[in-house]
């Protein structure tokens, strides 16, 4: 017998990818359901090669559901998470929401993924597993086997992120704007503070006390969650005129010595890393090519001699991928591969 999988948000860039990989990767369900607000019900999403039409989240009885994948923002999940946990349903969640609560799991499967046995043992638990923000997806993924192999004390990230980031509003300003300036030389924010159409823009999220965004608070706080909490982490979250695809510059700084060879082999070892790394033109991933793949790219990777033991690296990976939609499934993925859920696979 499979799993029975409700994804709440299905409309959205997010849920759709969701219903997108859990096709492609055959993920052992025997009955997907696309849930969303009442404006989308009857919809029809492609499910793999089927048509599934849309319910609506607020009739629907969940009874016999066993995962329950959240991309439809913070208060649905605010308000939904706990109860859909009570009834016994896994909560896989892509919102902010529960992230920093300190008994909710923040999860990237190939770097904490077998902190889950010790959550699922607890004998109470609230049933919610936390995504992460996709900025935060991909860097530690690429920062997990760097420090496993020389430790690291700090790390200085400088972001630049998609649109689609921002919803599909992002999307459709981006563009909106290209093909305005074009026509009538017009480009008028909405959704992102200033012209995103040929220009980056260095504020993601809201702007915070400490004149940190919200974007750039968040990579400091989850890595530390998902990492290592002792890691010094500095971020600036740029906007760019890209569709899909983030990219990020990291200098890292280790306690131990380490070559750019030797993390480079690391690299190449660690699940979901593609190393991309020739010293010439082109010889680097950047975000269009990485639309649609799983793997986290890893490029650029050489030495930082203004600190003792220093590399400096190029990160990219698909964010409504690796970091949304993908890393839930393969929570749900890594519950089952740990006999976590008890029931067996189809
Ligand atoms: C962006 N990283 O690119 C954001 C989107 O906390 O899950 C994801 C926000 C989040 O705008």
């Amino acid at each position: 017998m499979g799993y029975r999988v409700a994804v709440i948000g299905a409309t959205g860039n997010v849920g759709r990818e969701v219903l997108n990989i859990l096709a492609e990767r055959k993920f052992p369900a025997d009955e997907v359901v696309a849930l969303a607000s009442s404006r989308s019900t009857g919809r029809e999403l492609s499910f793999g090669d089927r048509i599934i039409k849309v319910k609506n989240l607020d009739d629907y009885d969940f009874g016999g559901i066993d995962f329950a994948i959240m991309s439809a923002g913070s208060d649905i999940s605010k308000q939904w998470a706990p109860k859909l946990g009570a009834m016994g349903i896994m909560v896989i969640d892509n919102s902010s929401f529960w992230r920093y609560h300190s008994d909710v799991p923040l999860i990237v499967p190939e770097v904490n993924g077998a902190t889950l046995d010790a959550y699922m043992a607890r004998p109470k638990r609230q049933n919610i597993i936390a995504n992460p923000n996709c900025s935060t997806a991909q860097l530690v993924v690429a920062l997990k086997p760097l420090h496993d192999l020389a430790k690291i004390k700090r790390i200085v990230v400088s972001t630049y992120q998609s649109v689609s980031g921002a919803g599909k509003e992002g999307v459709d300003e981006l563009w909106n704007q290209t093909k305005g300036i074009f026509v009538n030389d017009s480009a008028t924010p909405g959704k992102f503070p200033k012209q995103i159409a040929f220009n980056v823009i260095p504020h993601i999220d809201v702007f915070m006390e400490d004149g940190y965004t919200k974007e750039e608070w968040k990579v400091l706080a989850e890595t530390k969650k998902i990492l290592d909490p002792k890691i010094k982490v500095t971020c600036t979250a740029v906007r760019v005129p890209v569709f899909v695809g983030h990219a990020e510059a990291v200098n890292i700084e280790f306690e131990n010595p380490i070559s750019p060879d030797e993390a480079r082999d690391a690299l190449r070892e660690a699940p979901g890393i593609s190393v991309i790394d020739k010293r010439e033109a082109g010889g680097y991933a950047t975000p269009v090519e990485c639309v649609g793949e799983y793997d986290t790219f890893v490029s650029r990777i050489r030495e930082d001699n203004t600190v003792e033991n220093g590399l400096v690296i190029w990160v990219v990976s698909d964010n409504l991928r690796k970091g949304a939609a993908l890393n839930t499934i393969q929570i749900a993925e890594t519950l089952i591969e740990r006999n976590l859920m008890g029931k067996k696979a189809a």
